[in-house]
């Protein structure tokens, strides 16, 4: 059911994309908005974008009067909510409606929502890639960067959304024609108090879905299975151990695909994607589309002319014999974990940075395997070194700087350096992406011929 924002006072808390988005959003529908952010104007990005709307600007903390006068309180994903002003809005009846929430009342064409740990942008832009490429004009973003708000400001056939846990946190009325669930494993423990809370996030992509709609799951991951038992929508699911009689299977070196009578084979030598975790991402991604009826050799051929998103296990440069690879979005343990099982051994893995409140220890096997040196930067290093110590050489650095230099000088001739972080960027970068390009730019300067023992 559309919410009627017209001369309602709206407050929007968090002032980042999706804030800024939901201000001009709100706004063109006739709303008073409010833009409250603990953050004080000179530290947000962005709001030169604003420029000219009749915004009330509540900076560098929530003013809380504002949040108990509001009608409504428009919700950014990287609050959390149960923040002072949240809770008191809520005690006073005000109801609460996250970025996600608000758009999807809006849209009316068919959602893919995509969720799990990982792989979800790798995943989320491949089912856009098939889409585009099969001549539909659909909407691309969520958490993989364009909020979903920003989907109601044109007109599009079908919308394909990266759903985080803190956006599905929130949902009400949400209903995905096709969902799917990648994976669970632990993260965001900064956020909630334990990992069943944090699954619970997860699974409001399957609130309102009812047996007219699919949802797409991971037979190999047993958190999957057993959290899905009582969804009511439709599974089709995908297995990269050849387990399955229907759905989507690996057998060795093809992905066949039964179902509903077709029986269509796709061979990986094709895929472009690198990696074992990408063959399950192809596999997820192929799904929705075959489903909506997408000619299969249309489907395998934009998914394998895809080379994958920048910060997820990219190549840099190869140097004196040793191959520098920016992970910088492996931002817990087990995207980690996937990133090494790529590599036989001879690694110098580049982690730490803003904590989730995880256990690190379940990376020890594979760095005794894989790993010559761990290099720790960021708040989470002690942490880590505390957690993995034993496993391989741990040293602990100022900074990215003195990591890639200590890389350079320790990392043998035939060896990789890996960034991989099992953590958030947020203890000394603006995000993700600004932590891997410094690495990038940290690695490219390095002179040639001084590198590797
Ligand atoms: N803030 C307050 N009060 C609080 C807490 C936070 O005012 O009590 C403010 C912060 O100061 C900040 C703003 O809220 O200014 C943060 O808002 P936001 O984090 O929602 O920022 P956006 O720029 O809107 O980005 C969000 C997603 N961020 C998070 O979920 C943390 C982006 O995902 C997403 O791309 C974007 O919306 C568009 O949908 C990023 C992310 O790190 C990539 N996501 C997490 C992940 O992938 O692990 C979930
Ligand atoms: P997300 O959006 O969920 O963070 P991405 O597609 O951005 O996922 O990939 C981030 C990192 O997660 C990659 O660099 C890789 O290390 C890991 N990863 C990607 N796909 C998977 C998967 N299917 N299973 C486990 N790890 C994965």
């Amino acid at each position: 059911m559309k919410f009627d924002f017209k001369n309602k006072r709206i407050v929007v808390i968090g002032a980042g994309l999706s804030g800024q988005a939901l201000v001009r959003f709100l706004i063109e529908r006739g709303a008073t908005v409010a833009l409250s952010d603990l953050r004080k104007q000179e530290e947000i990005a962005g709001l030169d974008s604003l420029k000219g709307l009749p915004v009330r600007y509540d900076l560098g903390g929530h003013d809380l009067e504002l949040f108990k006068q509001a009608d409504l309180i428009a919700v950014s994903p990287g609050v959390p909510l149960d923040c002072e002003p949240l809770q008191l809005a809520s005690s006073c009846g005000i109801p609460l409606l996250g970025e996600v929430e608000i758009a999807a009342r809006e849209i009316t064409v068919p959602i893919i929502g995509v969720t799990g740990t990982n792989g979800k942008s790798t995943t989320t832009s491949l089912i856009g890639e098939i889409m585009q490429d099969w001549g539909r004009n659909v909407f691309v973003g969520g958490n993989l960067g364009t909020p979903l708000v920003e989907a109601c400001f044109d007109e599009y056939d079908g919308v394909v959304v990266e759903l985080s846990s803190f956006q599905l946190e929130s949902i009400e009325q949400f209903h995905p024609a096709i969902g799917l669930l990648l994976n669970l494993s632990s993260d965001h423990l900064d956020r909630y108090h334990d990992l069943q809370s944090y699954y619970q996030a997860k699974l409001g992509l399957f609130r309102n879905m009812t047996a007219a709609d699919f949802v797409v799951l991971n037979a190999d991951d047993p958190e999957v299975c057993r959290l899905t038992a009582n969804v009511e929508a439709r599974k089709i699911w995908f297995s990269a151990r050849g387990r399955l009689i229907e759905g989507m299977t690996r057998l060795g070196d093809k992905l066949v695909w039964n179902w509903s009578g077709a029986d269509i084979q796709f061979p990986l030598s094709d895929l472009k994607l690198s990696g074992e975790h990408n063959i399950e991402n192809a596999m997820a991604a192929m799904i929705p589309a075959l489903l909506q009826g997408c000619p299969a050799g249309l489907a395998w051929d934009a998914v394998c002319s895809f080379s994958g998103l920048e910060h997820r296990m990219q190549l840099v440069r190869r140097l004196n014999g040793v191959a520098w690879y920016n992970d910088s979005k492996g931002t817990n343990v087990g995207s980690v974990m996937k990133s090494l099982a790529g590599f036989s051994s001879g690694v110098t893995l580049i982690a730490g940075g803003k904590d989730k409140g995880g256990d690190y220890s379940p990376l020890r096997p594979l760095l005794k395997q894989k790993v010559d040196h761990l290099i720790l930067i960021g708040e989470a290093a002690q942490k880590m070194a505390t957690d993995l110590s034993g496993s391989c050489d741990v040293r602990l650095v100022t900074g990215l700087e003195a990591a890639v230099e200590q890389a350079c000088e320790i990392t043998a001739t035939g060896g990789t350096v890996l960034l991989s972080p099992a953590c958030s960027s947020f203890d000394m970068f603006a995000n993700f992406q600004v932590r891997g390009s410094e690495f990038e730019r940290l690695v490219r300067q390095l002179p040639v011929g001084e590198v590797g023992l």
